[in-house]
């Protein structure tokens, strides 16, 4: 039977209100939601606990997002979507046996991911046979056989894929990219490559480190802080205490954005009680409401006035730096100063929707501000032109020697909890030379150099039905990757589909031939190995590794760990030679082979117990050394593309709501932007709206188009006027991705372009 989409129009559950955005993020309502979710999941026997744990030294990393802690430690050190985040996985209610035998798995797909992250934590190992009609229990030692017996019968290693969401551990990273490439793949897609994936590609070719470069203090430092294409009030919190610091200091911000985000306007500190009554700190002084993909546009304008400036003899360059540390600067200032003037001024405006008094005004602050940093998210990240953009941004900072030196430089940041220390770990389809030699060399064996396959291209790989084994350590694959119509057909076509998983999700539903749930010890868990307490390590967005101590007792003991699951199976799978998988079960171990093999990991286990951690080397920062191809800091010419909207089409975002964690939707709410009760939204311009005849309050089907001329249709969603760009649409996902085409993906980075979808309006084709 083919299930369609299950997030379908549900008048019932899904009916939205709309009230006005508000002005400003976090404060007592904040405070108020944290509360609720907690006691509504964990009560207060598990919430309480785990809320003092939170970012604690002896505590766990929160499971939300990748922000840093500071080295003083708040007794609150989280945010709502913390509290979220911790409410969904430290949940009170169990998911068991009894609950897959009640439901068909035909039923379950027709629910919504809300509806099926609400069940409970898994519990114990679930098996799917091949024609079966329900899960039923299976146990451990049975499930792992299964899975080494088809790992084992592949006619080529390469027949499987493994793919990583971010929140695994580094221990259990690393295992499992080890296990991976034993058996002899490099099939390792994770949710990176939908992710920062341009990011690390844009930096690690410009500045030799495909990371960021700033900590905490700088952003303190900075003079000038510019925060484009990243709405952290809802996804990042914890970043607005550190922008409010940096802005009693006397930082000066710009929010470069489509829309006007409350969290980048007004932040009302619910940490102090000033913020609590209500009297917050204005964070933006300039919005610059950009089109969508207008940013290489904005930083080219803003180089190019650089350039005019120096050429005229203001001296707004960084001569010095640009000579000894630079490549490339005389090719990219002549092709950025190639352009006649007006022709440039016509096209920047047009890709950027903004006025070039305003642009000019933007680069009279970068000539003000001696150190400026640049922080970015999603927004830049997602579109065809991605790489470019941000290659552009590194060109803006090198101009004036933003990088290596406090209080400047490259601020990306990461969404996942751990997936900047995943991909530290080898999580990577595209490992290089040097990491494979090391990691050859300290197991003694000869691992796969042929790279594999990214997100993108495992989807391709599975709808050819070239995989007859996908294994996947946490994330939910079909609901978080494009199309998803032609991705859960792909699922399909393989053999066996393996989740190691928290929470149910739609990809534990949409199956191949025969499915296994391996329910998984999460963050916030207890677990002990002997009687005795072991911990994980996770890299957060700046590059501090630091410890995670699990605080709350299981829900039942048919979890286990994610070292565990992987060593188990791989001793099954390929013995105990050469890589000795039952000892990696004492994570010390685990740690004292990343030491050997990870650069910056010497002496990981001594330098990780000190409390708040290390912070991992980074030649660029600390001592403006680029290990890039040319061995310097490489200046880029990146053109000028912007996407081109169709006379009656729009531009689509497909973006967080503050009631979501990815593809896991905590309540229907938007509080931010005004939306209560539902999801189905689409966000338009009242001009654009005039203009399409689209009414608020209306509904619309939304139809996304390709070249390839498929059909992609997201039917009934409420249109919410809004003050958006011109010319540019939001709406949330996983829902629309189902408009997002496979193969429409980033230069280099091959990441599907969630944030430029071009869409028309047709009317609703369901009641
Ligand atoms: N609570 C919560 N926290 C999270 C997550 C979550 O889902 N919920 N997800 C985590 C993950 S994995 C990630 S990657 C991060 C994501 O963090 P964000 O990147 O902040 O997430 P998005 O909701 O995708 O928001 C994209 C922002 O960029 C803007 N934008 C879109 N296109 C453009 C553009 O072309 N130019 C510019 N200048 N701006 C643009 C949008 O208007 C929006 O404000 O958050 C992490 N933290
Ligand atoms: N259209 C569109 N699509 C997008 C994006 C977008 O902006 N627009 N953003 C993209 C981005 S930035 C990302 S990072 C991806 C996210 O893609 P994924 O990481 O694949 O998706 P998540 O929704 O974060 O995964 C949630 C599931 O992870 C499991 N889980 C949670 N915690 C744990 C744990 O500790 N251990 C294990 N084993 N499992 C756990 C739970 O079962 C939960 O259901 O989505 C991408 N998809
Ligand atoms: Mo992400």
């Amino acid at each position: 039977m083919r299930q369609q989409n299950p997030d379908k129009p549900d008048p019932v559950q899904d009916s939205p209100t709309i009230g006005p955005p508000q002005s400003s993020a976090a404060g007592l309502p904040a405070v108020l939601n944290s509360v609720r979710h907690l006691g509504e999941h964990t009560g207060v026997r598990r919430g309480l606990p785990a809320m003092l744990a939170i970012n604690q030294k002896r505590g766990f990393d929160c499971p939300g997002c990748a922000w840093p802690e500071g080295d003083k430690r708040h007794r609150a050190e989280f945010c709502e979507n913390g509290a979220k985040a911790i409410a969904e996985e430290a949940t009170a209610k169990a998911l068991t046996a009894e609950f897959f035998a009640r439901h068909p798995v035909a039923d379950l797909a027709e629910r919504s991911g809300y509806w099926l992250g609400r069940q409970g934590r898994l519990t114990e190992p679930m098996y799917l046979a091949e024609g079966a009609a329900h899960y039923e229990p299976i146990g451990w030692d049975r499930a792992l056989n299964l899975v080494a017996e088809d790992l084992k019968a592949l006619d080529s290693p390469d027949e499987a894929v493994f793919y990583t969401s971010g929140r695994t551990s580094n221990e259990a990273a690393f295992c499992y990219q080890l296990f991976a490439r034993v058996l002899g793949t490099n099939n390792m897609p994770d949710c990176s490559n939908l992710c920062h994936e341009s990011s690390g590609a844009a930096l690690t070719e410009t500045l030799g480190v495909g990371k960021g470069s700033v900590s905490l203090e700088d952003l303190r430092k900075a003079d000038l802080i510019i925060v484009a294409g990243q709405n952290p009030g809802t996804n990042h919190p914890r970043m607005l205490t550190a922008l409010e610091r940096a802005k009693k200091g006397g930082t000066r911000i710009i929010t470069v954005n489509p829309l006007p985000e409350a969290g980048m306007r007004e932040f009302r500190n619910p940490q102090r009680a000033s913020g609590l009554l209500g009297r917050g700190t204005e964070l933006t002084d300039l919005f610059a409401q950009i089109r969508l993909g207008g940013d290489l546009a904005l930083f080219s304008a803003l180089n190019r006035l650089l350039l005019q400036a120096d050429a005229r003899g203001e001296k707004v360059l960084d001569q010095e730096f640009i000579a000894t540390h630079t490549h490339g600067f005389e090719e990219f200032a002549q092709a950025l100063l190639a352009e006649p003037e007006e022709e440039f001024w016509a096209r920047t405006e047009r890709a950027t929707g903004l006025e070039r008094a305003l642009i000019e005004r933007i680069a009279a602050m970068v000539t003000e501000s001696q150190n400026i940093v640049v922080c970015w998210a999603m927004g830049l990240t997602q579109h065809k032109h991605s790489v470019p953009t941000i290659r552009e941004i590194v060109d803006f900072l090198l101009l004036r020697g933003n990088v290596g030196r406090p209080g400047a430089g490259v601020c990306p940041v990461r969404g996942h909890s751990n997936v900047q220390g995943d991909r530290t770990m080898g999580i990577f389809e595209r490992p290089s030379e040097e990491f494979l030699d090391a990691l050859g060399a300290e197991f003694g064996f000869a691992p796969p150099r042929e790279h594999g396959y990214d997100t993108v291209n495992a989807i391709r790989a599975m709808a050819r039905g070239e995989v007859k084994v996908f294994f996947a350590m946490g994330g939910n694959f079909v609901a978080a990757t494009p199309d998803t119509l032609v991705t859960e057909e792909a699922m399909r076509r393989v053999g066996l589909t393996v989740h190691v998983s928290t929470k149910l999700n739609r990809s534990h539903v949409v199956t191949g031939t025969r499915a296994l749930i391996l329910p998984a010890l999460a963050r916030s868990d207890r677990d002990p190995l002997h009687g005795r307490a072991r911990w994980v390590t996770v890299e957060d967005s700046m590059g501090k590794v630091h410890a995670s101590h699990g605080v709350l007792p299981p829900l039942s003991q048919g979890m286990r760990s994610e070292v565990d699951i992987i060593c188990d199976l791989a001793g099954r799978v390929l013995g105990q030679t050469p890589v000795a998988w039952s000892e990696l079960t004492d994570y010390d171990r685990v740690r004292d082979h990343v030491a050997a093999v990870v650069p910056g990991f010497s002496d990981f286990n001594a330098r990780v117990r000190k409390p708040g951690g290390f912070t991992l080397p980074h030649a660029p920062r600390d001592e403006r050394r680029f290990p890039t191809a040319t061995g310097l800091a490489n200046f880029t010419v990146n053109g000028t593309y912007a996407p081109e909207i169709p006379p009656g089409r729009l531009l689509l975002q497909t973006l967080r709501s503050h009631d979501q964690y990815n593809t896991t939707v905590y309540g229907l709410d938007d509080r931010y932007r005004g939306i209560t009760g539902g999801r189905r939204v689409v966000l338009v311009n009242p001009e654009d709206a005039r203009e399409l005849g689209l009414v608020d309050g209306s509904h619309t089907d939304i139809v996304s188009e390709w070249a390839d001329g498929r059909e992609r249709r997201a039917t009934r969603f409420r249109v919410v006027h809004y003050p958006t760009a011109r010319g540019c649409a939001a709406s949330y996902f996983p829902e629309t991705n189902v408009l997002v085409p496979l193969d429409s993906t980033a230069e280099v980075s091959n990441t599907p372009t969630s944030k430029s979808v071009v869409v028309r309006f047709e009317p609703s084709t369901e009641p």
